[in-house]
């Protein structure tokens, strides 16, 4: 575990903007930053322009202020920035908020910058190299009221080099507390027998979902284990499992097991069906499970961090680009075979068989995978050393720069 960061910087003002695109990873992700920021003491206003999924997300958000605020989107535009202004994801703010806070100062050639906020473009995920290449990149501002002023490309990432994971202080020892059946009762669920496997599943709609729960189904989809107790997020997760239940793809049934809608009868693969959950109760699950299925960009993290086998279903881009950028992540994880042909037919575009899963020798890639994260210092570490350096006089390539 990487040595706790005392704050390097003394309390700023931050505005994290934030646009829900679909799903729940982009508030997800500017929430657990957000927050993580005010406990190392800073204050922070969360610009939002759909804030419903914090209600379930993070149900005690307002007991946070002053100190945290979410705030209107359109708000913003009666305010002027703070110290560091963060555009999640390339969310594209109204620069006349960044530009009413600059401070100019005059000499006998004209107006010059004496202080701006520091502007920061907080990016996807990935492992790819040009994420590595522009992480911490300056894009000066060419046009507009910002004219002159600089932003700045902040790419989290899975190494020391990149901009890091979102990892809140005093997680490690919350994780290693979990008892998963306390964790199953709070569902309802009841303990788990013996040589019964653990899976959570929160996924979109993977090619093999229907093939794989039929393995499972038929006690032959992990090694050594018989029956599978699958716990089914809420949303696009639970109904891609019903219509795998009820749409069977022609062949994959046999005449003993025609088909998968009687399977909560079925001995050997129990599924219950989970409510949405605040993040602090999903970080828990995935440290409950003996297999955690997850997605996107958060939920893929804190099953890193939760150090247990995990499988990502990676948000599909029409391009297919995302097959390129979990390949990236496979390689940086150093990921063995068994996981890398999971990994393959489990983001398939269309159904391919599931191998039979190893795992006993995928705990052991986990934890391995899992240990180089947390030898690491977290996103909010290095952010605040990255906005610490910038706020240095001579380090601020805006700092001096002639106005219009
Ligand atoms: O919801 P996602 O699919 O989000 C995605 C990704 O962020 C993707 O990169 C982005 O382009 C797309 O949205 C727009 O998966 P992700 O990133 O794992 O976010 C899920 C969040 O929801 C995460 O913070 C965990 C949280 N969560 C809970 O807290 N409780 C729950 O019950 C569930 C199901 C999720």
């Amino acid at each position: 575990m990487a040595a706790q960061h005392k704050p390097t910087s003394p309390p700023l003002l931050w505005d994290v903007f934030c646009r829900v695109i679909d799903n729940f990873g982009d508030i997800g992700v500017c929430w657990r930053l957000a927050r993580q920021l005010a406990a190392r003491g800073h204050s922070v206003r969360l610009w939002v322009d759909e804030p419903s999924a914090l209600a379930w997300l993070a149900p005690d958000h307002a007991d946070l202020a002053p100190q945290l605020q979410v705030l209107p989107w359109d708000a913003a535009s009666t305010h002027s920035a703070g110290d560091v202004v963060i555009e999640a994801f390339g969310c594209e703010i109204d620069p006349v908020f960044v530009a009413t806070s600059v401070v100019n100062t005059w000499t006998e050639d004209g107006f010059h910058i004496k202080s701006a906020p520091i502007w920061l473009n907080l990016e996807y995920l990935s492992a790819e190299s040009f994420a590595l290449r522009c992480h911490g990149l300056p894009s000066p501002v060419m046009s507009g009221p910002a004219k002159g002023l600089t932003k700045w490309f902040f790419y989290p990432g899975f190494t020391p080099q990149s901009g890091g994971l979102l990892r809140e202080d005093g997680l490690h020892e919350r994780l290693r507390a979990v008892s998963r059946n306390q964790v199953l009762a709070r569902y309802g669920i009841a303990p788990m027998r013996d040589n019964e496997v653990l899976v959570t599943l929160f996924c979109y709609e993977p090619a093999p979902l229907a093939v794989w729960l039929k393995a499972i189904a038929e006690g032959k989809a992990f090694d050594g284990f018989q029956n599978t107790r699958l716990l089914v997020a809420h949303g696009r997760a639970a109904q891609a499992v019903q219509k795998a239940l009820t749409e069977q793809p022609e062949g994959i049934f046999s005449e003993e097991n025609p088909s998968l809608s009687n399977l909560n009868q079925h001995s050997l693969l129990q599924i219950s069906y989970l409510p949405l959950m605040p993040q602090h109760a999903f970080d828990e699950l995935l440290a409950a499970a003996d297999f955690n299925c997850v997605r996107g960009e958060d939920s893929l993290v804190r099953a890193l961090l939760a150090g247990k086998p995990l499988l990502w279903h990676i948000y599909p881009q029409h391009d297919g680009a995302h097959h390129a950028k979990l390949n990236a992540w496979l390689d940086a994880m150093l990921a063995p075979t068994q996981t890398r042909q999971a990994h393959a037919a489990w983001n398939a575009d269309s159904p391919a068989p599931m191998p039979r899963i190893d795992l006993t020798e995928w705990q052991t890639w986990s934890a391995q995978a899992s240990a180089a994260i947390w030898a690491q210092t977290s996103l909010v570490d290095r952010l605040l050393a990255f906005v610490a350096e910038r706020r240095k006089p001579s380090e601020n390539p805006q700092n001096g720069q002639k106005t219009q």
